[in-house]
């Protein structure tokens, strides 16, 4: 089922080395044409016609966009006590995390009587788009809002899409997850018109207002992060998610069992979703795809997992040794990270590529997914190169704050001036002048 690249023996470039590990075939741009005008319709008409395009899309509308307490209460209400628990647990150890993550205000006395502070503003109103699709995501609901939460940002909405099944709210365990975090704004609107609406904001049936956000985080489908694209510099966004990846970097101490159970837990997600082993062992390569063979026929998304394993965006890759290894996943900068080798910490401090990376076989990314404590939206296609997961530092920013006194600005004021003239902008230089009576 996996496909095999071999680069034994092999000097590989960087290029061969990215071209060797193909992605899903996500293109944004193609779907830009039907988003497009989602988007506009949104953006002039509000709320109506996001619900239009709930009605359209989703086979459901609504009564409102906001979801009504009594119906987030019900669901609160109604949440198997063991999912409760368990996301009760997920919440406390990603509150321990993302709490050590807030930033205190850093201040440099530059000279006497010269400061510059650094302080951390939280972003003042965020959206945060919850999934629907192949799965239910209370999971991600806990990711989104905790971040926001402990970086203090006052005002917060979830947006999840409307559910035929159930009345056309979101997902029931979705708003208890919301419930249990103390969220209180959900909207029932998903897709690339709920990105729109969150951006622009409207009017909901009942007269009240939807306040557009300033900024909105969370993956969705190609739709959503189309939408995300287009609505970027009128909100700003997190990133552009594409579907999920792991890689593996394994050798001939890891269990094939394990290897292939980790495999196909996130092939699970969508059928271009990616699994890639790297080994520089033949032997480990021949069992786990034999394992794969036999658990991801007997799973319970046996169709979905098939499709994902079998796609050019999946495979093993067999590399000389485990300093190639390391080469590799770089290059690749996977979502996800697994490393089941010996002494599996040393060789996980040399990866400078991945959105996260778990070490050893007793830190799965299932246990990210949920309870590590540690966050689960995470850079894709190869974005960890340049870019990090989702965080507290997502949901703040540092603002400068300039403090000069006279005597600290006559001290600097010659410079100034140089410079404003090196750059022919000499009213920069005068604007320093101004202050002391005019031009020196
Ligand atoms: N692996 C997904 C997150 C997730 N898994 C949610 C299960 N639920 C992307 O990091
Ligand atoms: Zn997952």
């Amino acid at each position: 089922m996996l496909a095999r690249t071999d680069l034994r023996g092999a000097d590989v470039t960087l290029s061969q080395l990215r071209r060797a590990l193909p992605r899903g075939g996500t293109d944004i741009n193609s779907v830009l044409p039907v988003v497009t005008p989602v988007v506009e319709a949104v953006a002039e008409h509000g709320a109506q016609a996001a619900l239009d395009y709930t009605a359209q899309f989703d086979k459901v509308r609504p009564a409102s966009v906001r979801v009504p307490a009594e119906v987030i209460a019900d669901a609160r209400r109604q949440l198997d006590p063991q999912v409760a628990a368990a996301l009760e647990e997920a919440i406390r150890r990603a509150r321990l995390v993302h709490a050590a993550q807030r930033r205190q205000t850093t201040v440099t006395q530059v000279v006497p009587g010269g400061s510059v502070a650094e302080k951390w503003i939280p972003v003042g109103r965020v959206g945060l788009y919850v999934p629907g699709g192949n799965a239910v995501y209370p999971s991600s609901v806990v990711m989104n809002v905790v971040p926001a939460q402990e970086a203090g940002v006052g005002s917060l909405v979830v947006a999840s899409p409307a559910q035929a099944d159930f009345g056309g709210w979101p997902h029931p365990t979705v708003l208890a997850a919301c419930a249990l975090l103390g969220v209180d704004e959900v909207w029932a609107v998903g897709g690339a018109q709920g990105v729109a609406l969150l951006a622009y904001g409207g009017t909901d049936t009942d007269g009240r207002e939807l306040d557009p956000v300033d900024l909105i985080t969370g993956p969705g489908n190609i739709y959503v992060t189309a939408a995300k694209r287009l609505v970027r510099g009128v909100v700003g966004i997190d990133s552009e998610a594409g579907p999920t990846e792991i890689a593996i970097l394994a050798d001939d101490s890891a269990d094939p069992a394990v290897v292939a159970a980790d495999m196909i837990s996130q092939a699970e997600h969508d059928v271009l979703a990616a699994s890639v082993l790297v080994t520089d062992s033949a032997g480990l390569a021949d069992a786990v795809d034999a394992a794969v063979a036999e658990q991801a026929a007997a799973t319970k998304h046996a169709e979905r997992v098939a499709a994902a394993l079998s796609g050019p965006q999946s495979g093993i890759v067999l590399v000389d040794d485990l300093e190639t290894g390391l080469r590799v996943v770089d290059a690749y900068a996977a979502e996800h990270l697994e490393i089941m080798t010996r002494d599996a910490q040393a060789v996980a401090d040399r990866v400078t590529s991945a959105g996260a990376i778990f070490v050893g076989p007793y830190s799965p990314v299932s246990l990210g997914d949920y309870c590590a404590g540690s966050n689960h939206v995470l850079p894709t296609s190869g974005s960890a190169r340049y870019s990090s997961g989702l965080s507290v530092q997502s949901f703040l920013r540092g603002v400068h704050v300039i403090d000069y006194d006279r005597d600290a600005l006559a001290d600097i004021a010659d410079r100034v001036v140089t410079l404003a003239q090196a750059e022919d902008l000499p009213a920069h230089g005068e604007a320093v002048q101004a202050r002391f009576g005019g031009a020196r």
